[in-house]
């Protein structure tokens, strides 16, 4: 498998050893009616990455890469979401409560589904994740060391939380992430240029940047022949 082109330096893809991660590519995050907007943001500014992700989406099936979906979330009973989680931000409603798209945030509801545009197909994990990062209190743990997975391309939104921080527990538990600036996104886009650059600020201090044609290209090469 060729080298992507990548920032700080090209990032040496092992499509065997490497999936895809995209991250809450949900309705409550990227619709109107759901918790972004519910937090004052425009949700507008996430829809630009949808396109490039369903094309690097379909290259990576295409390919044979594994595929991983997360979704943010919180059980009925709420018994997994941390008081100051739900009482952050003083807004007149919080995760729990009722939406357009239903109950904000909850497992099962509407608006905590995926977006058509990228919906799981069969044998592609989805990760429910209490947290901003999809290590904590989830199985990716082991379904990462199941399939030998040391590369993670990264997706999905925003940027600056729920990206960095899974991007941040992954490279701390010895995995190399490529994060992809055109199928990520940040409500703020100053705020995501700035995530990109801190990923590959400092050689790499949290792993590598690169956009979607380039990882497309990589995984469209045919692989090297074996030497026999
Ligand atoms: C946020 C996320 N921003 N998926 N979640 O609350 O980034």
């Amino acid at each position: 498998m060729p080298d992507v082109t990548a920032r700080p330096y090209e990032f040496n893809l092992d499509i065997n050893r490497a999936a895809l991660l995209i991250i809450d590519m949900q309705r409550d995050f990227v619709e109107p009616g759901g918790f972004g907007e519910m937090l004052g943001n425009d949700v507008a500014q996430l829809r630009p990455s949808i396109v490039p992700l369903q094309a690097l989406l379909a290259k990576a099936r295409q390919a044979g890469l594994f595929v991983m979906h997360t979704r943010e979330g919180h059980k009925p009973d709420l018994s997994d979401l941390h008081e100051a989680k739900r009482v952050r931000g003083r807004g007149s409603k919080t995760i729990g409560d009722a939406g357009p798209m239903g109950r904000i945030l909850i497992i099962g509801e509407p608006g905590h589904d995926i977006i058509p545009e990228l919906y799981p197909v069969a044998g592609e994990p989805v990760i429910d994740k209490p947290g901003k990062g999809a290590f904590y209190n989830t199985e990716l743990a082991d379904i990462i060391a199941e399939h030998g997975i040391g590369q993670l391309i990264v997706c999905g939104v925003t940027t600056e939380v729920c990206v960095h921080t899974t991007v941040r527990e992954a490279n701390d538990r010895g995995i190399d992430c490529l994060v992809v600036s055109d199928c990520t996104a940040s409500y703020f886009p100053e705020f995501h240029e700035a995530a990109l650059r801190m990923v590959a600020a400092q050689g790499g201090i949290f792993g590598w940047v690169a956009d979607s044609a380039s990882v497309i290209a990589a995984l469209t090469e045919p692989a090297e022949p074996a030497i026999s």
